[in-house]
């Protein structure tokens, strides 16, 4: 059976409700314990849980722009739009228009996205941004799409602003796991993390929460994040998956490179801890090949982020990605209440 976004919001997700008989909360541990499995048992183990949970051939697409580039106050060290790096490429900006955002939502459509997602480099949105970004939600919301946001840090009142315009998903990441964290950002705690996912949950949104892989952290630590994620209550409705993309400038630019096959057993242990999330292949696919693509796949992801973009560096091949499809006989996940084409 195919679970629309819109049975995963109604329904509380049981945490167990696999075939596996998964543990109803994840130590982290037993996630070490998944990511130590034989490479092929591991796979195998992904791939029946998702399609326990999941059309086998479908992903979902999502488009992403960037409608705040740059400027931000915050120290991330992965991030291009930190005000702390130098970098090139994530000039600061204003805030776009909206004829301008649904221009690029629209296109977004015509190139078979169903879902938009807009992100801007803020901390936290201030007051008077809002009701330009809730009419963006709404006016997006209103050609057809799905609607995804991320402003940083939220109020309570802000994510029921949101909720009230319409968005579907707002997405905040942990990034990484909270002993590692420390390392990579020093001017928000993780427990902001968690308290602004609260807010989105109570403000009755979905919630998109993922993290980076390959920024130096340990396969403890990968365990660590996916046990974090895994024991939200509920866990997230979908789940990005980013490969760090270097940036030069950022303090993470020569982070040690990490085995392509760490990242899709990553992958895998998100998908089995989390079976009925949309996992989702964010950042870093313009890095793979499409044989590494087809093993994350195969491990679970279900998403991918179409476009020549994501915020400020170049997604992989629109081209290729079709002709990949086309390959594996892989078809577009139709928006949730939409018939498969
Ligand atoms: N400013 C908001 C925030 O941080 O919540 C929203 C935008 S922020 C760029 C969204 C997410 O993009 C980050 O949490 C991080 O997980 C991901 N990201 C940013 N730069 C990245 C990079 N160089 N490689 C991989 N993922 C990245
Ligand atoms: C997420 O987890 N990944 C996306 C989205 N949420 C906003 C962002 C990826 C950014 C990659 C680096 C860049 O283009 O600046
Ligand atoms: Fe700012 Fe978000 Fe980049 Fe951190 S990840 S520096 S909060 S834009």
């Amino acid at each position: 059976m195919h679970l629309s976004a819109d049975s995963l919001a109604v329904s509380p997700q049981p945490p167990c409700a696999t075939s596996l008989a998964a543990p109803t909360s994840w130590k982290t541990s037993e996630v070490e314990a998944l990511f130590a499995l034989p490479f092929l048992d591991l796979l195998h183990q992904a791939q029946t849980t998702h399609r326990a949970h999941f059309p086998a051939n479908e992903i979902q697409l999502s488009t992403l722009l960037s409608i705040k580039t740059g400027g931000c106050p915050e120290d991330c060290g992965y991030c291009s739009q930190s005000s702390k790096y130098e970098t090139s490429g994530a000039k600061p900006t204003k805030l776009m228009s909206l004829p301008d955002v649904l221009a690029a939502a629209q296109q977004a459509k015509d190139q078979g996205a169903t879902r938009f997602c807009m992100g801007a480099a803020w901390r936290n949105p201030k007051e008077r941004d809002m009701p330009a970004v809730t009419e963006m939600v709404t006016a997006v919301r209103a050609l057809g799409l799905e609607t995804c946001i991320t402003l940083g840090m939220l109020s309570g009142e802000q994510a029921g602003a949101l909720k009230q315009a319409g968005l579907d998903y707002y997405n905040h990441n942990l990034d990484t796991a909270p002993d590692f964290y420390g390392n990579i950002i020093s001017t928000r705690p993780y427990q902001s993390r968690l308290d602004t996912l609260q807010k989105v949950r109570d403000a009755g949104l979905r919630v998109c929460c993922g993290g980076i892989i390959g920024m130096g952290e340990s396969r403890r630590q990968r365990a660590a994040l996916i046990a974090q994620l895994a024991g939200l209550d509920p866990y997230p409705e979908s789940v990005p998956i980013n490969h760090l993309v270097p940036i030069k400038g950022t303090p993470l630019e020569n982070a040690p490179p990490l085995d392509p096959l760490e990242f899709v057993r990553t992958i895998a242990v998100a998908r089995i801890t989390m079976p009925r999330t949309v996992v989702r292949l964010s950042a870093g696919r313009e890095q793979m090949d499409d044989a590494l693509q087809t093993l994350c796949f195969a491990a679970g992801a279900n998403s991918i982020f179409l476009g020549a973009r994501l915020l400020t560096t170049p997604n992989a091949d629109m081209g290729n990605d079709r002709k990949l499809f086309d390959r594996l006989g892989l078809k577009p996940m139709p928006a949730a209440g939409q018939p498969a084409a």
